[in-house]
């Protein structure tokens, strides 16, 4: 990470000591890291080798309040590194990237020869108050076949030229790969577009050929923190997440929190972004990885992170996986007992943990589902060695889900269920005397709660919004067979109404049962609501509950099965935070097991077939309205965004819902649908031409 860079910012004042600390990180990081700078025109993604040293994402930054860059996306031929019993082989694949193509960011020049497709994508960094100014352009190829339009199925392999060519006939096909936009995950800005901005719009389609100027400003009230972005275009997440089409999103705090304590201390930094990387999809059961391949950690494969002994340093971790096989992901590190790093949680999901909170999980498991991300505090120990850090699937469930598979997909997808329960190593820390880092206590306590927690919460320091008695319930359900004619079929309803599907032109208004049925509970702007969030899976998945615009505090789980949760350790977590007054703030969070028998499967209640005993959590968000934000590119806080399952190809079957905030006494709207006309970002410039419906 550029540190020096930090030491730009008028607000702070490094003593001498932190300028030559800074200075020799700086040389440290030349020296050790093989940065993409220094290889000047072979900068293009390349194979590194197994023991390469770990390479950030490019990082590109706002100026003057500005973050101003143009990301295309191409059909780039990448080399995606793939290991077999411990060697490492390259393969070069067909996938959809993004290539950082301009920047007002000076640390980049015009034509820079770091500009070449990669994934994961770039890292962009601003501070509330900045305005995002995004150009994308989509140069996908335009559809040549009516297996590429937006509004036909998808026909696969799409492109890997082995095999016969199916088409997906399932519910909710995947259709539209070259179709595209972004999304960006944890931020609270306007979900809308109008002619003045263009916000985290996920119902907006930009056609190959057509481009977007993304155009908001983040309002002072967004959680600084360690956010991401990746494409949403229903139909075509899962295809272009897996191609590697995702990168972070920080929000930087100016002046309190974590990035305060973390530029005291001169904490050098890390982006650590798991990806699982392929060029097709399962189809039947709607997103499992066809190969084989352990996750790659910013496109490396078992990369060494080197620190000084002694060192402290910040990892800011993102799981950008969207298979089933990474749904759960357990990171331990494996050393000498007591001689590995020390680990401290600091936030999930981009927002701090409150003071109660720091240091007080001692668990070494650290989980994660698809699209949460982890900050980590890591404290190297005194002496030199080498530590493993690992990555298991699945941790917990110890058997193997049936998966029935199409033929073509046989071979690849057996291999896949293999991996599913597998350990692997992803990268290696080395304890190097050689190199020099800061080192300071490890933080018991981080003055200044960051101004999201602050300003969200009048109780402070009690730092929780009151529950409510009478929650709205969201029910997640899916189904039992797995046959090709009637494949797993995934649900998002209410209580009384839980076979819903996504329909892109209907707001779902979360409702809770009544005495004569559901009584609706609309989504007011600056209003609190608390939902019970339940896990109907008869498959026993624990399917990752996102929802967009506006994070949540978790304050309860119910997990019946126990011990036997996959999801075990991570709930315990939450349980304690709430049980301590500060409950742990997500956006994205795995919803517990049902109640499960001794052979591990699903109790069912005989007379409706679904879990006897389902699982669920208890949430409370707030519909925030932007503070601090008042000129036009800050855009309505009100509008229709989504909330779904972030195992991707689950979302794509129908697992996912619009949701309207509204202001008091507004109706709701229409929403205008995902492949509907939207009005013109910038003038002249091509949008998404008007799609027929997609329902076949
Ligand atoms: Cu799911």
């Amino acid at each position: 990470m550029p540190h020096a860079r930090v030491a730009g910012r008028p607000s702070f004042r490094p003593l001498l000591r932190d300028l030559l600390c800074i200075a020799s990180l700086s040389a440290a990081i030349i020296a050790g890291a093989g940065g993409y700078s220094a290889r000047g025109a072979a900068a293009a993604q390349r194979p590194a080798s197994y023991q390469d040293s770990l390479v950030d994402p490019l990082v590109v930054r706002s100026v003057n309040g500005v973050l101003n860059a143009t990301l295309d996306v191409t059909m780039a031929d990448l080399p995606v590194m793939r290991r077999d019993s411990g060697k490492v082989r390259t393969e070069t694949l067909p996938l959809r990237a993004y290539t950082l193509a301009a920047t007002t960011d000076p640390a980049y020049r015009p034509n820079d020869p770091r500009f070449t497709p990669r994934f994961p994508g770039p890292t962009f960094r601003v501070r509330p108050g900045d305005l995002v100014q995004i150009w994308l352009r989509n140069k996908l190829p335009p559809p040549t076949s009516p297996s590429d339009s937006n509004h036909v199925c998808m026909t696969y392999p799409a492109s890997s030229g082995s095999g016969t060519a199916q088409r997906d006939t399932f519910q909710d096909c995947f259709h539209g790969p070259n179709y595209t936009n972004i999304h960006y995950h944890g931020m609270h800005v306007t979900p809308d577009s109008t002619s003045t901005v263009v916000g985290d719009d996920v119902l907006m389609v930009i056609a190959p050929g057509d481009s977007v100027l993304y155009s908001f400003r983040v309002p002072m009230n967004q959680s600084p923190g360690t956010h991401w972005y990746h494409p949403h275009k229903h139909g075509s997440v899962a295809i272009q997440v897996a191609n590697g089409m995702a990168g972070a999103f920080i929000v930087e705090e100016p002046s309190g929190g974590l990035d305060r304590f973390t530029r005291r201390h001169t904490l050098r930094e890390h982006l650590i972004g798991f990806q699982q990387i392929d060029t097709t999809l399962g189809l039947l059961n709607a997103g499992n990885t066809a190969l084989p391949a352990a996750p790659l950690v910013n496109g490396q494969s078992v990369p060494t992170l080197y620190m000084a002994p002694g060192e402290m340093q910040r990892w800011r971790i993102v799981n950008e996986n969207v298979t089933r096989n990474t749904k759960t992901i357990e990171f331990t590190f494996e050393d000498r007992p007591g001689a590995e790093p020390a680990v401290v949680e600091v936030a999930r999901d981009g927002v701090q943990f409150s003071p109660a909170n720091l240091g007080a999980d001692t668990d070494t498991v650290l989980q994660m589902a698809a699209g949460n991300r982890l900050d980590l505090i890591v404290h190297a120990p005194p002496t030199a060695g080498t530590h493993h850090f690992r990555v298991r699937h699945n941790p917990g469930s110890g058997r193997r889900t049936r998966e029935p598979v199409l033929p073509r997909q046989t071979r690849a997808l057996r291999g896949a269920q293999q991996a599913a329960n597998t350990t692997y190593l992803l990268f290696r820390v080395v304890v190097d005397p050689a190199r020099k880092g800061s080192s300071t206590g490890l933080p018991a306590r981080i003055p200044n709660l960051a101004s999201f927690l602050a300003a969200n919460v009048p109780a402070y320091p009690r730092r929780n919004l009151p529950p409510s008695r009478n929650p709205a319930v969201v029910v997640f359900t899916d189904t039992a067979s797995h046959t090709v004619p009637h494949p797993t079929q995934f649900f998002l309803g209410s209580a009384r109404n839980a076979f819903q599907r996504f329909n892109d032109t209907v707001v779902f208004v979360p409702s809770r049962p009544g005495p004569r049925g559901e009584i609706p509970m609309p989504m007011i702007l600056d209003s609190t609501q608390s939902w019970r969030v339940v896990n109907h899976s008869v498959n026993n998945i624990n399917h990752p509950f996102h929802i967009h615009i506006n994070p949540f505090q978790v304050d309860s789980v119910h997990a019946p099965a126990g011990a036997k949760d996959p999801f075990y350790p991570l709930y315990q977590e939450l349980r304690a935070a709430s049980r301590r007054r500060s409950p742990i703030w997500l956006d994205v969070v795995p919803l517990p097991s049902p109640a499960l028998d001794d052979s591990g499967k699903v109790i069912l209640n005989p007379r409706t077939g679904l879990p006897a005993n389902p699982g669920y959590v208890f949430i409370t968000q707030r519909y925030d309205s932007f503070t601090g934000c008042k000129d036009a590119k800050c855009g309505p806080p009100t509008g229709h965004f989504v909330m779904h399952c972030h195992i991707l190809g689950h979302e794509e079957r129908g697992m996912m819902q619009v949701l309207e905030v509204v202001r008091p006494g507004q109706r709701l709207s229409k929403p205008s649908g995902h492949g509907a006309p939207r009005p013109a970002a910038r003038p002249g410039r091509g949008r998404a031409q008007p799609q027929p419906g997609h329902r076949h």
